[in-house]
């Protein structure tokens, strides 16, 4: 029976429940993250919790312990659980209120660690490509909700999932309001066209953490990456295209919206990101045991 960090105690998972009163369950009012451990060391920890953080500051949530003790927190569930591949959530919500929404009812923050064992999201879905469906149902307004706030308010991205599955897609492709790529209901898109690597800005979709590593190793790889306004026109006439997330890690994308993307196998620039990704994934990160 797995282990739940709940406000601070350890409790057996069938045990760990919040109020019906809390306000992440009645109006989706808090934060989350998605952290994954690879062989024992858990990925970018430090920026995760960066993230939630910001997160929590962007909608006024006042975490009740540091970033430093989030972490330690996070570590010791995956001990607690003796997890060394696992998929990590922590959670934070305003915490137990009334049914009004003013969040100034809300005393106490409720914090959750959940940790599972998890292996590869899309199985032989890696070796010949995800089809990709761009939906009607366009990215919350950053004017409104900004996309860089991992917020539990999902249902944005729940619609798109929704769609994506009627459809028969593996993955949402969301345009924003003006009809830019942003990203896909739990990761971020790439585009390859001559070479070149091509993202959106972030002012559309999550500041994603494996975007970044993918940069970095892009970078190091000396192609040159343009964060550029995109649109369906440069997703379809793409050489390759690739999604990121911790779940989805870097995942080909070979069709989309029935275009068979390059020659309809993943496309070589992308195979290389994945290989040095899983690479990144398993030597470096934070150790769980010491
Ligand atoms: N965009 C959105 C909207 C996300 O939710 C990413 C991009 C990728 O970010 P990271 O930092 O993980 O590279 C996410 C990731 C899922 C799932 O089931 C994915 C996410 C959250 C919850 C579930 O695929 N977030």
């Amino acid at each position: 029976m797995s282990l739940i960090y709940l406000n601070g105690e350890f409790v057996p998972a069938e045990k760990a429940a919040v109020s019906v009163f809390d306000h992440g369950f009645l109006y989706g009012d808090g934060v989350f993250e998605g952290i994954r451990a690879y062989g024992g060391r858990v990925f970018r920890l430090e920026d995760h919790v960066k993230r939630l953080f910001d997160s929590a500051q962007a909608i006024m949530l006042c975490i009740p312990m540091s970033q430093s003790e989030m972490c330690e927190a996070i570590l010791e569930t995956l001990r607690r659980n003796n997890l060394r591949d696992a998929y990590i959530r922590p959670i934070v919500t305003r915490g137990m209120g009334d049914l009004g929404l003013d969040p100034n009812k809300c005393n106490l923050a409720t914090v959750i660690v959940i940790a599972i064992e998890w292996g590869a999201m899309y199985g032989s879905l890696y070796e010949v490509g995800l089809t990709a469906v761009s939906v009607a149902v366009r990215r919350n307004s950053p004017d409104a909700l900004p996309p860089n706030i991992k917020s539990l308010n999902y249902l944005n991205n729940i619609m798109a999932k929704i769609e994506a599955n009627i459809k028969g897609g593996n993955e949402a492709i969301i345009l924003d309001a003006q009809g830019r790529l942003s990203e896909g209901s739990g990761d971020n898109i790439f585009i390859i066209k001559d070479k070149k690597i091509y993202t959106p800005h972030t002012i559309n979709n999550l500041k994603g953490i494996t975007r970044e590593a993918v940069m970095e190793l892009a970078g190091v790889q000396g192609y040159e990456i343009l964060e550029r306004d995109l649109g369906l026109f440069d997703l379809y006439t793409a050489d390759e295209v690739f999604v990121t997330g911790t779940a989805a890690e870097v995942a080909p994308v070979t069709k989309a919206d029935g275009r068979i993307i390059g020659d309809g196998k993943p496309g070589a620039i992308t195979k290389k990101l994945m290989a040095a990704f899983k690479e990144m994934t398993l030597t470096t990160g934070t150790p769980i045991f010491k």
